[in-house]
This record gives structure tokens, sequence and C-alpha cells, in this order.
């Protein structure tokens, strides 16, 4: 495996490239052209560019995360092979420029759900949460107006104002779609990119979604081992792959993640590994790596990554504030480093335990 930080270039990230560079064992970032909408080409010299900054930081591109889906593909309507056309020529852009991993969503409407982007945890770091009770006390159209005040004068991924303006009409959009539209809007859309990827050897890595239930009435289609696989097989082909999020798939209790990792043997082509704290099964809160600071056994989770041969990019997720720090909620420096040193000292304890006569049990 390769461990990565999320970075959302010099323009939009508070942390830089040179700290990045300086947490051990991290050699590579997973990012994006922040500022360009769904639907739109990402030109050679704009990718270009972003590479030549990273790599001048002597990290490199381990995938982008992401390249966002227009609404017209999701919905299937009667513009959407313009739009994949578009995305085609993205890939390419990318394939020429040796990137060969690409995480998106399914989404409709909102990309994740919290309902706190600072709740106070008992060590006095602060954490994303969600309760149920919450949403559905909530009027869709206000969630943006509910969490703005907290995201530290930054852009948040999928909560961009623009787009949140349009939330009433993003709703009347996805009407009429339910989830077997939506999984066939994605079957389209991935059989139609797949000559491509196959062309450039691009791992596509479908990111679950947040929380891994419906809301506000929205279809949900990537959020059990069930449905991942329903995926797989529906485009059979090793460059359909997943975005392995254990935060994602883990707020639904039921979802057992080893198993699910080791379920998606081949398709596993990028890890988001971070740790949850249920209070109930319906309120929860972002904790740190730690095992014992959270709900989940990271070492397990690591352990199914290691039996399976995955060798992708992998990247701490979401991490605390602490120590002060004013950055993105969940993509301040501090508790993602930790969270990266953690993830490697386990990776490393499995490799020499492994080593030293255990077996794979794949
Ligand atoms: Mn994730």
């Amino acid at each position: 495996m390769q461990m990565t930080l999320r970075w959302y270039g010099s323009r939009f990230d508070t942390v830089t490239l040179k700290q990045i560079r300086q947490i051990p064992g991290v050699t590579g970032v997973v990012t994006t052209l922040y500022d360009t909408q769904p639907g739109e080409v990402w030109s050679t010299e704009r990718i270009r560019t972003l590479k030549d900054e990273v790599e001048a930081a002597s990290l490199a591109i381990a995938g982008i995360e992401s390249v966002n889906i227009h609404d017209a593909i999701k919905t299937g309507s009667a513009d959407r092979d313009r739009y994949i056309d578009n995305y085609i020529e993205t890939l390419e852009n990318l394939g020429r420029e040796g990137i060969h991993l690409v995480c998106y969503n399914f989404m409709p409407v909102f990309d994740w759900t919290r309902t706190e982007l600072a709740r106070v945890r008992p060590d006095g770091s602060t954490v994303l949460a969600y309760t149920q009770e919450a949403v559905d006390a909530l009027d869709p159209e206000k969630m943006f107006e509910s969490i703005a005040g907290d995201m530290n004068g930054t852009v948040m991924p999928g909560w961009e104002p623009e787009r949140m303006a349009k939330v009433k009409g993003l709703f009347a959009l996805y009407k009429g779609i339910d989830e077997e539209k939506l999984f066939a809007n994605l079957v389209y859309f991935l059989e139609k990119i797949m000559p491509v990827c196959d062309k450039y050897d691009i791992r596509m890595a479908i990111h679950p979604d947040d929380p891994a239930w419906s809301v506000f009435d929205l279809p949900r289609i990537i959020n059990s081992k069930k449905n991942i696989l329903r995926l797989m097989a529906a485009v059979d082909n090793p460059h359909n792959g997943v975005t392995f999020c254990s935060g994602s798939y883990g707020t639904n209790l039921d979802n057992d993640l080893p198993d699910m990792i080791r379920s998606l043997k081949g398709r596993v082509h990028f890890a988001h590994v971070r740790n949850l704290k249920f209070i109930t099964k319906d309120n929860f809160e972002e904790a740190a790596h730690l095992s014992s600071d959270g709900s989940f056994d990271m070492y397990e989770i690591m352990k199914a990554l290691y039996d399976i041969g995955f060798d992708g990019p992998i990247r701490p997720d979401h991490g605390r504030m602490i120590w002060d720090e004013v950055a993105m909620p969940g993509y301040g420096l501090y508790d993602r480093a930790l969270g990266a040193a953690y993830l490697n000292g386990l990776w490393e304890a499995i490799e020499k335990a492994d080593q030293k006569g255990g077996t794979r049990c794949a």
C-alpha cells in the first residue's frame, strides 16, 4: 500500500505539501482540481501544472479524489452522453499524464451528510458528528445553513455555496429517480467509460454513500456488501472498483467491514481508513484513528486489506480538530498525521508478523 493524504490544492487547503512531505511514510497525495465544475473537461495543461507542483515537493499524485459526476449522468437525462464524453476526455487527459486512479461518488444532491462539524469530545477535540434525530428535524434546504457557520472559512467538498444555492432545483431533478434507476444510470456510465479505463489502466473507485442509508428520501445505492457486489458483478471489469471507506460503510453497524473488504478482493483500489464512535446506532461521531478511541477494530480492517493483497493508495480519513488548529473540518494536518503514523504502524506489524511465519488467510 501507499500512504497518502488528501490535499485540496494550494489555493484551497490550509495544509501545505511541505507539511505533508514531513509525515513519516507519506509519499503521495490524492488531490483534485477543486475549482472545476462537474461536467467540465480537465485540461492537460492544468493536470500537468498540478502534477508539477506536487512533484516539486517530492510527493506523487497517487490518484484523483474526485472527478465529480454531473447530475445529468446521475439522473440519466437526455444530455447525459455529452457529459459522459467530457468525463472520458478528462480520463484520457489524466491517463496520458500517468494518473491511474479516480475516486468518485454517485450520491444525489448531498455528497455526505453530517449534522455537526464541531462536536466536542471528552478530550476537548472537535469532530464531525451525525444524529438521525437532527436530520429528521431538518428541512433539507436548510441543511447547508445549519452547518455553514462551522466550516472555518473553507469550502467543503460537495457543499459548495453555489451548489447549495440550487438545492431546491436539485431535489426536483431527482424526483422520480429511485434506487433502481440510479443504479441503471451508474451502470450505463461505467459501461461507457470502461474502454478508456482499459486503454489507460485507470482504476475507477466508487466512494460509498455517507451515511450508508437514505437521507431526505433520496436514493442511496452504494451502502452495503450486497449492493457493492451487485455493482461489481454488473460491470465485471477490474477497472470498476471501489474506494473502501471504513467511516462511510461503517455508519451502518450491520456492515461487517473486514468481511466486506475480503469479499472485494481485487476490486479495492483505494482505501479511506478511519474510526467512528457510536453513542447509539443513529448517533455517531468521528474519533481518533486508534481502535480504543472509537467503535471499530482498526487492526482487523488493516489486516483484511493486507490479506487481500491490497497495494493501492490508502489515506487516513477525517481527523479530529486538535491543538487549536484552524482548518477545514475533518481535514486538518495534526490528527490526520497521527492517523497516518498509526495506520503505518499497524501495517508494519501485520507485515512483519506475516513474514515471520504467519499465513495470509485470504
Ligand atoms: Mn471516505
